[in-house]
């Protein structure tokens, strides 16, 4: 079977990469609708060797045209207004957007981690995509709880700048080139201090109440619900002049009594699905950014036992943001969806 497929945010990062990904999966496509604002309109974009021209987003687009599924990566206002009238047309919105996320009725879904949720997508009509940084986060968590139970997860975060979109590539290279085109030395590098090129952000997204980010809570919150757990989890969400993976340093409390091995988690690592351990520091292996950089792997090194506490392991994580914290893992879900509706 082939399945008609729509792309509400055709002209973004995200959108642009799911064409990409489609491509390379050789997904079942019977035809393609991409949609975004109207000054996009009449722009062609190819997948699987086939031009289509992007549409306008209406209310009323998705009408007649028998979509199965609606990828949504166009903002959460945008969904939140327009993924009921796809539904409501008969596909299903495989939504990467904030904004259904922690709705008890939508199923949140890492394919390596909660594939089953995606059964409960009936209720809605909408699965949900988690934010980047959760998703390569917790397919690193999860055979490490499977194999010893986590108590607790402290994560710091060095995030692309590709998760704010094209603006935010763009303006990082745009802000490279002035400082070189300048020749600025390191003294007046200090014009840039409000900017990201050759500096750290400590905050993504607005603050909350409790003194963390959105972003941070984003981290909290879906972390659990993805994977059915109810553990403590901390973040400091950090922007980094990089432009397209997002790198963590995750340290994992385990539960009282648990005396980790690197071994068995190292082995544990690599024999889950989508993830790679690169892990030998006196030979330079270890994940980075220009190794995960448009690929679908999620790579994991630095791998270490703390040096007080048996329980804690700290290890390093590195994952292409616009695949596997985006597209990749919204491309995984459908493909796991359509087995489902084959199966029936
Ligand atoms: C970011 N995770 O990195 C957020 C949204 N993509 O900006």
């Amino acid at each position: 079977k082939k399945y008609n497929i729509a792309v509400v945010g055709a002209s973004g990062a995200v959108g642009e990469e799911l064409f990409r990904v489609l491509e390379e999966v050789k997904f079942p496509i019977n035809d393609l609708l991409p949609l975004a604002s109207a000054n996009s309109a009449g722009i062609e974009v190819e997948c699987q060797g086939n031009t289509y021209k992007i549409e306008e987003l209406t209310e009323s687009v998705f009408e007649g045209r028998d979509i199965d599924i609606a990828f949504f990566s166009a903002g959460g206002s945008i969904s939140a207004h327009y993924a009921k009238y796809a539904v409501e047309a008969g596909a299903v919105v495989i939504d990467n957007t904030s904004h259904f996320r922690m709705d008890p009725d939508v199923p949140l879904v890492v394919p390596e981690v909660n594939p089953e949720d995606i059964e409960l997508w009936e209720d809605t009509g909408i699965i949900a995509n988690p934010n980047c940084s959760t998703i390569q986060m917790v397919q690193l968590l999860k055979p490490l709880h499977d194999l010893y139970g986590i108590k607790r997860v402290d994560v710091s975060t060095y995030q692309a700048v590709s998760g704010a979109g094209k603006a935010g590539m763009e303006e990082l290279v745009r802000q490279m080139q002035d400082f070189f085109a300048f020749k600025l030395d390191e003294s007046e590098v200090k014009a840039f201090a409000h900017k990201i090129a050759l500096n750290v952000i400590p905050q993504i997204d607005t603050p909350q109440p409790n003194g963390y980010t959105k972003e941070e809570m984003k981290m909290v919150n879906e972390t659990n619900k993805i994977m059915h757990t109810d553990f403590a989890v901390s973040a400091t969400c950090v922007r980094v002049p990089v432009l397209r993976s997002h790198s963590e340093s995750i340290t994992v409390t385990f539960k009282e009594g648990v005396d980790v091995s690197v071994a068995e988690a190292r082995e544990a690592l690599d024999n889950f699905e989508n993830v790679k351990v690169v892990d030998d520091l006196e030979t330079h292996q270890y994940p980075m950014p220009i190794i995960s950089t448009d690929t679908d792997y999620t790579y994991v090194g630095r791998i270490r036992k703390d040096i007080f506490a048996e329980n804690i392991l700290h290890m390093w994580g590195v994952a292409d943001q616009v695949r596997v914290g985006a597209a990749t893992n919204a491309v995984r879900i459908a493909q796991k969806w359509i087995k489902l509706q084959e199966n029936i």
